[in-house]
């Protein structure tokens, strides 16, 4: 497993009484108070695919998993500056605790294809201009790599995991890192997943993302591996 993990410094300072989450979540005493608030862990991402995916393998911990909808005013997005997925996970981890003041959980992930120098890399998201559709940007991609031959179309998912909490005085920042190898198909296969999963094959189980299931997928992904290893902190975390 090509997990790692870092150490970080000072959280942000954004006021917690200028949000609130909804009655069906979490008490108001939860948000004001970081020492009852560890044990509402929040899943920071307006992506629908990796909510369902993060929140299956989460669902054994010793807390309460909420997303951004369960805040009753939801923030507006932080725009992404960083250069590399971890920059990425600490800047929205960072801005949703500063917010909510809850343990908060957030990830960036995307394609680096070889035949391209790694694109689209932390641009994933945004690969073709803002707005695209997965179907368009994967039309997009197999276009620029019409002429790319099979054994040049190597290329991994990377996820990059940020936690970050307060607990009394201390910040909490931590990162998880997971990475998986494949190649580019020639055409879209399955209908599973999101994103660029239809043209992602496994470079082991050879078949794309699209076509796993979702046992299968999380057992491979990057983002499997590397919330396994934020798993394993968590648990410890949660305990004490
Ligand atoms: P948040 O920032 O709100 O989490 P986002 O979709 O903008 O959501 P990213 O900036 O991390 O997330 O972009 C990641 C993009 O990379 C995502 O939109 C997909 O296009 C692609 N991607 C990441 N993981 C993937 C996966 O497991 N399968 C297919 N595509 C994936």
């Amino acid at each position: 497993m090509e997990s790692k993990m870092a150490n970080e410094n000072e959280k942000g300072n954004q006021s917690t009484d200028d949000w609130q989450t909804g009655a069906r979540s979490i008490p108001q005493s939860a948000i004001r108070n970081p020492q009852s608030a560890i044990r509402t862990l929040l899943i920071a991402t307006s992506n629908k695919g990796k909510v369902i995916e993060l929140a299956s393998l989460l669902e054994g911990l010793n807390c309460r998993v909420i997303g951004l909808e369960d805040l009753s005013q939801v923030p507006p997005p932080v725009e992404e500056t960083g250069t590399t997925f971890i920059d990425n996970a600490l800047i929205k981890a960072d801005y949703y605790h500063a917010i909510t003041g809850l343990l908060t959980l957030a990830e960036d992930s995307g394609l680096e294809v070889d035949a391209l120098d790694g694109r689209p890399g932390v641009y994933s998201a945004r690969y073709g201009g803002e707005g695209l559709s997965s179907a368009d940007q994967i039309a997009l991609l197999l276009e620029e790599m019409k002429d790319v031959p099979e054994e040049k179309r190597t290329a991994r998912f990377v996820c990059g995991i940020a936690l970050v909490d307060a607990k009394g005085e201390m910040a909490i920042r931590r990162t998880f890192e997971g990475r998986c190898e494949g190649r580019i198909a020639f055409t879209p296969h399955g209908a599973g997943g999101f994103g660029y999963d239809p043209i992602f094959i496994d470079a082991e189980l050879g078949r794309t993302f699209a076509e796993l299931s979702r046992e299968e997928k999380s057992s491979r992904s990057h983002r499997g591996m590397a919330l396994r290893a934020t798993i394993k902190y968590l648990e410890t975390l949660l305990k004490g």
